[in-house]
């Protein structure tokens, strides 16, 4: 057996008893699926400056770079479907009493391969509001056509429509963080999936799964700061390991029950 099949299936033996599994995932998940991540060497941070296209102050002095960058990230996430590795986490629901999926990604990608509970943190790709909040936080928008060189203006007030993502400097949607906090400080067992966990709050999430003793199982093919403080830690793509987790934990289930 190759050494991380024989760490799949450590894991499997250790995740197999747990009740409550949260799944909190990045930009890694969704790179089988041609998404790029963000701060890998090929990633968007390498060729986008964060500072223009990640805040709303660069978004303020260059609405039309922005507006278009989203435009042409909103196509590339339609083109794309799920990959084994948000199928493998999608069949967890079946094996475990509860699981919840908390993503950084603003894809949607978790929800199109089965993912009933999916808690977005920053976002989604797909819903735009008033960037002036005119009626409140959030003046929630319609979803305007992708070929618009800029972005509409609100219906209400005039302000640009932006999209309804969290950039850097801005809070994360309170109720949604509030209750994955709760998910981070109840669950018995969560896989930490394709996150660099350098992006505050969302990293303090494992940080609280560990502070209650919770397994934490990370799968990454790069060491993250996470890596030294969990038990298990996957070397290699999501979309090998997480298929081969979820089977091997099947085997677990059939061993159990046939004994
Ligand atoms: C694979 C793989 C494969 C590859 N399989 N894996 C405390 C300390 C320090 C700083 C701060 C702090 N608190 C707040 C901050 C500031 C800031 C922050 O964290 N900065 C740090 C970067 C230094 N945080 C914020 O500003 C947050 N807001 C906030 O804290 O509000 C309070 C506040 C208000 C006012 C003032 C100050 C504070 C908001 C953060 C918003 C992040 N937004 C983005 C863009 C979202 C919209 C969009 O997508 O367009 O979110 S930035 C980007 O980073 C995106 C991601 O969700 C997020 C995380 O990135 P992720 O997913 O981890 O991707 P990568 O690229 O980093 O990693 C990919 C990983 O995949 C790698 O490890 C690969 O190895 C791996 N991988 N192939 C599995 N096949």
């Amino acid at each position: 057996m190759e050494d991380w099949q024989s760490q799949v299936s450590t894991a499997a033996y250790e995740l197999v008893t747990a009740r409550h599994v949260v799944i909190f995932t990045g930009a890694g998940v969704s790179k089988e699926s041609g998404i790029a991540t963000f701060r890998e060497r090929d990633g968007a941070w390498a060729k986008y400056d964060p500072r223009v296209y990640a805040t709303m102050e660069g978004f303020r002095r260059h609405p039309e770079q922005v507006w278009q960058w989203y435009n042409w990230r909103r196509q590339e996430i339609l083109k794309a479907g799920p990959n084994p590795a948000h199928r493998g986490l999608a069949e967890l629901e079946a094996l475990f009493p509860r699981v919840v999926v908390i993503t950084q990604n603003i894809d949607g990608l978790h929800q199109r391969a089965g993912s009933s509970t999916v808690l977005e943190l920053h976002g989604s790709f797909q819903r735009f509001r008033c960037s002036a909040d005119c009626r409140g936080h959030p003046t929630p928008l319609p979803e305007p056509p992708l070929d618009l060189p800029a972005p509409p203006p609100c219906p209400f007030c005039g302000a640009p429509t932006r999209p309804d993502v969290v950039w850097f400097g801005e809070l994360l949607p309170t109720e949604v963080w509030e209750q994955a906090v709760e998910e981070a400080l109840q669950c018995d067992a969560m896989l930490v999936v394709g996150t660099s966990g350098v992006v505050e709050p969302a990293a303090a999430l494992p940080r609280l799964a560990l502070q209650h003793s919770a397994l934490v199982i990370e799968v990454n093919p790069e060491p993250t700061p996470l890596t030294p403080r969990v038990p298990l830690y996957l070397s290699g793509p999501a979309g090998t390991l997480i298929p081969a987790l979820v089977a091997a934990v099947r085997r677990e289930r059939a061993g159990a029950s046939g004994s």
